[in-house]
């Protein structure tokens, strides 16, 4: 069986929440193996580039934002770290996907009630994880965040 990679990333409303381990967890428990690892800030301009499909959407801006920045109700934080993962296992990019369930996390709630949206996404913004949607946006993903070095897979952007 032909091993496959992911890439996987806790949002700041997911980090800030305390979802980390519990995400963490569930990705362990459903078999994939977690390659590489790196907490990062991401800025504005970051965004705007990883999310490049989407600049024409009129939730871009808001998306941009909210990438940057925790977005809790309640939080008055301008900034929030996320947590970007690898992950590996045979068809990694479409279990993966599966696990996080749909974009809007309230839809997530009726239709796919244990999925990781569902358990802590809030609405179609605020979805607290990501999952790359296919073979080739995984490779470029992947690609986006790490680069190959002497030891190994490295960040390509400053780590907290
Ligand atoms: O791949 P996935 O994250 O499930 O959804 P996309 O359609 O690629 O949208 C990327 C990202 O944009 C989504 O995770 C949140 C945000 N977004 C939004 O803020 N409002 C929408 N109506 C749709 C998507
Ligand atoms: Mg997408």
């Amino acid at each position: 069986p032909v091993k496959e990679k992911t890439l996987a990333m806790i949002k700041p409303d997911g980090v800030d929440g305390n979802y980390v381990d519990v995400i963490k967890k569930t990705i362990l428990d459903s078999g994939f193996s977690i390659t590489q690892e790196v907490e990062l800030q991401l800025n504005e301009d970051t965004v705007k580039s990883f999310y490049a499909e989407h600049a024409s959407k009129s939730f871009f801006s808001n998306l941009v934002q909210y990438m940057t920045r925790v977005t809790h109700p309640e939080s008055f934080l301008t900034s929030g770290p996320v947590l970007i993962m690898v992950l590996e296992k045979e068809n990694a990019i479409a279990d993966w996907r599966a696990l996080i369930g749909p974009t809007d996390a309230n839809r997530a709630k009726e239709t796919h009630p244990r999925s990781v949206r569902a358990l802590c996404g809030l609405d179609s913004q605020r979805n607290c994880v990501h999952g790359s949607d296919s073979p080739q946006s995984a490779a470029k993903e992947i690609m986006f965040f790490f680069e190959k070095s002497s030891s190994g897979f490295v960040s390509k952007h400053d780590e907290l």
